[in-house]
């Protein structure tokens, strides 16, 4: 069901079905089949799709060089609460025509900061009351909240890991606001991107100081959370760099071992996005299997890089490739655990008009499901999983089971090794894999 406001912001765009890849019609998914089962549950249930609300509704696309160039109608009124509930109410009307489920924020992405804390949460309460009504109209639902404690000034040397304690007191005020919104709305899940949380030089830096306050901030985070009664999980958000040098939760191995470090491992698990995977230099796909393999593969940011600039480009998915390998590791990892699929991704500056928004979530959807369909037949139809399955058989049985089963000792392998002689040259035939995916794509 469409929701609308007092205005229709998206006019001559009615909700985007589903046609199938024959269909020439821009305005139509040709792979995403909400309802269709793959797997064992529908498309929907696999992705909870999300929108996100500042590249969506907030981005006009200034850049180093020149100013917004994007006209939102929804930005212009004068009065501040108004302009929230019009934001709003473009942010309801797009993503229920997208047939989407689901929305994620930043508390200043809702309303604008006001001049004191006091002010800012006033306005955050009242966004909440409207949103709570939205939400009520249209069975959308809060995939996750997160609070922009990178923005303002004040941040510029960090939030939880400023030098200065007044500076991680305020940005405590936030967190507990932004978790109070959440909270509200039944929010899903908590994101903590570091946005400042690292350094540019280690020469003024006490990293073992802003780390360690780091994890007093999460854990005081979580611990008010669920004083607060919120059963969702909470997500640390990886990313090497940008805005600072270096940042502490530099990807998904890192950030698990600070998790752990931190004491938190029972209430947060990671949120992968796929430019930061890259930024990182590995692939989104390691960045999802390295998380899933600490049982922390809790949701997704998607979008991607540029292969030849690197940069955080954040541009709407695209390569069906590489989005199956990921889907490969989503199936075998068996699924989000609690989260879903936000994009985290920006249409071009030089995209201006209303309909390039909803091409672009149809095309990055259309990805993720096509991909899907691929994994899976894949997984199913091919010779992929016995192939790996092969790889690893010498551990299945005799002494390669018992070295499993950590029945051996160095001396053991010691004995085994002198009487067996060379190992046999076994091909990784890595020309055969790739080969399989391109024949079931
Ligand atoms: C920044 C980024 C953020 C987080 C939320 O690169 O990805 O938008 O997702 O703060
Ligand atoms: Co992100």
């Amino acid at each position: 069901m469409i929701i609308l406001g007092d205005k229709e912001y998206f006019k001559g765009i009615g909700a985007i079905p589903y046609e199938g890849k024959d269909s020439d019609n821009p305005l139509a998914y040709k792979f995403y089949n909400a309802d269709q089962l793959v797997a064992g549950k529908t498309m929907r249930e696999h992705f909870k799709f999300a929108m996100a609300y500042w590249h969506t509704l907030c981005g006009t696309g200034g850049d180093p060089f020149g100013p917004g160039t994007k006209n939102f109608p929804w930005a212009v009124a004068g009065d501040t609460l108004q302009a929230a509930k019009d934001k709003a109410d473009a942010a309801f009307e797009f993503i229920t025509k997208m047939g989407f489920e689901y929305y994620c924020f930043h508390d200043y992405d809702l309303i604008d900061e006001g001049d004191t804390l006091a002010a800012s949460e006033k306005r955050i309460h009242q966004i909440v009351e409207y949103l709570k009504e939205k939400q009520a109209a249209s069975g959308v639902k809060l995939l996750w909240g997160t609070s922009n404690c990178f923005s303002h000034p004040r941040y510029m040397n960090g939030a939880a890991s400023n030098p200065n304690f007044d500076v991680v007191a305020r940005a405590g005020a936030q967190v507990k606001i932004a978790l109070d919104a959440t909270i509200a709305l039944d929010g899903e899940n908590y994101v903590f991107w570091g946005g400042r949380e690292g350094y540019m030089s280690l020469l003024n830096t006490n990293m073992k100081m802003e780390q360690d306050n780091i994890g007093r901030f999460l854990n005081m985070a979580k611990d008010y959370a669920r004083s607060q009664g919120f059963k969702g999980t909470f997500l640390i958000e990886p990313k090497p760099m940008e805005p600072m040098k270096h940042q502490y939760d530099f990807d998904a191995a890192t950030s698990i071992n600070s998790i752990k470090a931190y004491g938190i491992e029972n209430d947060f698990k990671l949120n992968i996005e796929v430019n930061h995977a890259t930024l990182a230099q590995h692939t989104f796909q390691h960045e999802l299997q390295v998380a899933a393999n600490a049982g922390m593969l809790g949701s997704i940011d998607a979008n991607r890089g540029d292969y030849q600039n690197g940069w955080d480009t954040d541009q709407f998915p695209n390569n069906v490739l590489e989005t199956t390998e990921a889907m490969l590791v989503l199936l075998k990892a068996g699924g989000l655990q609690g989260g879903g699929i936000n994009f985290d991704a920006k249409t071009r500056r030089n995209s201006t008009d209303m309909e390039d928004i909803f091409l672009a979530h149809i095309g990055g959807a259309d990805t993720f499901a096509r991909a899907l369909l691929v994994a899976e037949a894949v997984m199913n139809m091919s010779a992929y999983n016995s192939l790996v399955d092969k790889r690893y058989a010498s551990f299945t049985s005799g002494k390669g089971a018992d070295f499993v089963a950590n029945k051996l000792d160095l001396n053991d392998l010691y004995n085994y090794a002198k009487s067996k002689g060379e190992p046999d040259q076994i091909s990784g035939k890595q020309e055969l894999f790739e080969n399989i995916l391109n024949q079931y794509l």
